[in-house]
């Protein structure tokens, strides 16, 4: 484990997590991206950036691309209006959903075609009769996935058994006319290059809570809520920013100093929480918790933790 000194008194450890099952999980989707047309990655509203594995553009490379913002329930909709036009942009296929409530899914058939055109009108130039499109759906664990292709395949989906002349034991999901589903969605390993992205990725609940460090999550989640949504603050709990020595995102100059407001925040909010141990210490663990816990309920609100650059 290495620490490094972020706050005085208190320092950051660095999320040591190594998947075991990395390995088989990439050979699993190199294996089946050579079945498919198109590649239905699907990203955490919260965190269009940290939900995003850098290692599916080698692995899908000359694959049609089509990326899902989902959990957008919980996302900040005009956020989520800009990482939509951020990513089109980059030549993606874009739509916004709700696999929870099927909002925006039915609707992800239109952009596959869309992604798959070229495709399209290349089979139809030679003669080829249309067969559905074959998709498989990836990403992160915990963004949805599963959710996702229930939806979408709802209760009158056919499994059509193995084709032939494809790797045996692949099941695909017959959606409609023009698309198909590999069955088994690619997991891609969330990328830990940088602190700031295992911490993200950690409040979508994409690691297991045991190897995590609440304290660190909550002092990230309080700066971004410092600059960016100030009121919820103020609101759910019933802070004065002042008091932390806080008045605006124009305060912010010095890391270091940011780090200690959002400190002082936080014993602020275990304060008010009476998150207290022996001898009117502040419970800093309890009070992370209870911020944690509030921001994956949606108490505070529709929250999206990343913008582009
Ligand atoms: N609010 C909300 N929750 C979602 C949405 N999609 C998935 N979830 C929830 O996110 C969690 C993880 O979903 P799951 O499909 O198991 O993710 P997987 O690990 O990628 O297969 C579950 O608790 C789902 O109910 C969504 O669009 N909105
Ligand atoms: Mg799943």
């Amino acid at each position: 484990m290495s620490k490094t000194d972020n706050v005085k008194g208190y320092e950051t450890k660095t999320i040591n997590w190594y998947p075991g099952h990395m390995a088989k999980a990439k050979k699993m989707m190199q294996e089946s991206i050579k079945l498919i047309d198109v590649v239905v990655e699907i990203l955490d509203a919260r965190i269009p950036l940290s939900s995003k594995n850098p290692d599916i553009d080698e692995l899908a490379k000359g694959k049609y691309r089509v990326l899902l913002l989902n959990k957008s329930d919980m996302a900040d909709e005009k956020k989520t209006a800009v990482w939509k036009k951020y990513y089109e942009d980059k030549g993606f296929f874009v739509s916004i959903v709700n696999s929870k409530t099927g909002a925006g899914v039915k609707a992800t058939t239109e952009v596959i075609q869309k992604a798959c055109q070229e495709k399209i009108e290349r089979d139809r130039k030679k003669g080829i009769l249309a067969r559905p499109l074959r998709a498989m759906i990836a990403g992160i664990p915990n963004c949805g996935k599963s959710t996702f292709i229930n939806s979408f395949a709802g209760k009158a989906c056919t499994k059509t058994g193995n084709k032939p002349g494809v790797t045996i034991g692949k099941q695909w999901i017959r959606i409609n006319k023009s698309v198909e589903l590999l069955d088994t969605p690619g997991i891609l390993w969330p990328k830990f290059e940088d602190q700031k992205i295992g911490l993200h990725i950690a409040f979508i609940g994409s690691i297991n809570d045991d190897i995590l460090y609440p304290e660190d999550m909550a002092l990230e989640l309080i700066k971004i809520l410092m600059k960016d949504y100030p009121e919820v603050l103020k609101e759910r709990y019933a802070l004065d920013l002042s008091d932390a020595g806080f008045d605006s995102s124009n305060d912010i100059t010095d890391e270091l100093e940011f780090n200690q407001k959002a400190l002082a925040v936080l014993e602020m909010i275990g304060q008010k929480r009476g998150c207290l141990k022996k001898g009117a210490e502040i419970d800093l663990l309890k009070a992370s918790k209870i911020l944690i816990d509030d921001f994956r309920t949606l108490k505070l609100g529709r929250i999206t933790l990343e913008m582009p650059e």
